[in-house]
């Protein structure tokens, strides 16, 4: 799967691009990440890419222009292969793990960060297939929610995970949040791990562990409930508590 992102600051993802899981992911060629800086696109003598808005007020709007050529410049750079082209931004479809889903599903993803007051209205209504916003706050740039985007997407791509790390993300599709999680020492400045999960009784451990999710769930999330597939038994569960 490949990963395209335009920016004007593309040392804002060497951190989380070029460590950890994503980079071993892109180290075996299972995705490809490449970083386009949107300045590059412009063509005056200043390289500028933002430019008063009409009607007046504080703030520069990016252009329709450059961004345009960047746009076009990428999409069409591997062909005709269809691309989805994601702006980041507060107005967008809030992210979460169904939309990592679907997007995992294509085979090209285009990310333009947006910066100043935003981009004009025209690049939006004709290039830009996805708005999306990753939560109801303002940041400077597009630049830290596209990389949230493509780490939680490259994820979910097969082969960049161990199985055992995607079991991880079932529990989440499924709506309920993750049960706790020990490891050694038994006993830590005086807090100790269940004796359940020290038995080695199999099937105590999964319902110790079904029980755990589901009271976090209430106690933390309950909207998500609703949305949870649920057994007979997790339902007695939660009626008890
Ligand atoms: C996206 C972009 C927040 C998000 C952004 C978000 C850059 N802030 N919640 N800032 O996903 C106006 C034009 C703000 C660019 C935009």
């Amino acid at each position: 799967m490949r990963f395209d992102i335009l920016t004007l600051f593309p040392e804002m993802f060497t951190g989380p691009l070029t460590s950890s899981i994503i980079k071993r992911a892109r180290d075996r060629g299972i995705i490809e990440i490449n970083l386009f800086n949107i300045r590059d696109y412009s063509t005056n003598k200043h390289r500028t890419v933002d430019d008063t808005p009409y009607g007046g007020g504080a703030g520069m709007v990016m252009g329709p222009e450059v961004l345009t050529r960047a746009i076009e410049s990428v999409t069409s750079r591997y062909g005709s292969s269809p691309y989805r082209v994601i702006l980041m931004c507060p107005q967008g479809r809030v992210f979460n793990q169904a939309l990592a889903s679907e997007l995992a599903g294509e085979q090209n993803l285009l990310f333009v960060c947006g910066h100043y007051e935003g981009i004009d209205e025209r690049v939006r209504e004709s290039l830009v297939t996805d708005e999306i916003s990753i939560g109801d706050y303002v940041l400077t740039g597009g630049e830290l929610p596209a990389a949230v985007v493509v780490d939680a997407v490259a994820r979910l791509v097969p082969g960049v995970l161990g199985e055992t790390a995607s079991i991880v993300e079932e529990s989440f599709q499924n709506n309920l949040l993750e049960y706790p999680h020990y490891t050694k020492p038994r006993s830590f400045r005086g807090q100790t791990v269940p004796e359940v999960l020290l038995s080695g009784h199999h099937e105590e451990i999964r319902k110790w562990r079904r029980r755990n999710s589901l009271v976090r769930t209430l106690a933390r999330r309950p909207e998500l409930l609703l949305r949870a597939e649920l057994t007979k038994e997790d339902k007695e569960i939660l009626k008890e508590i």
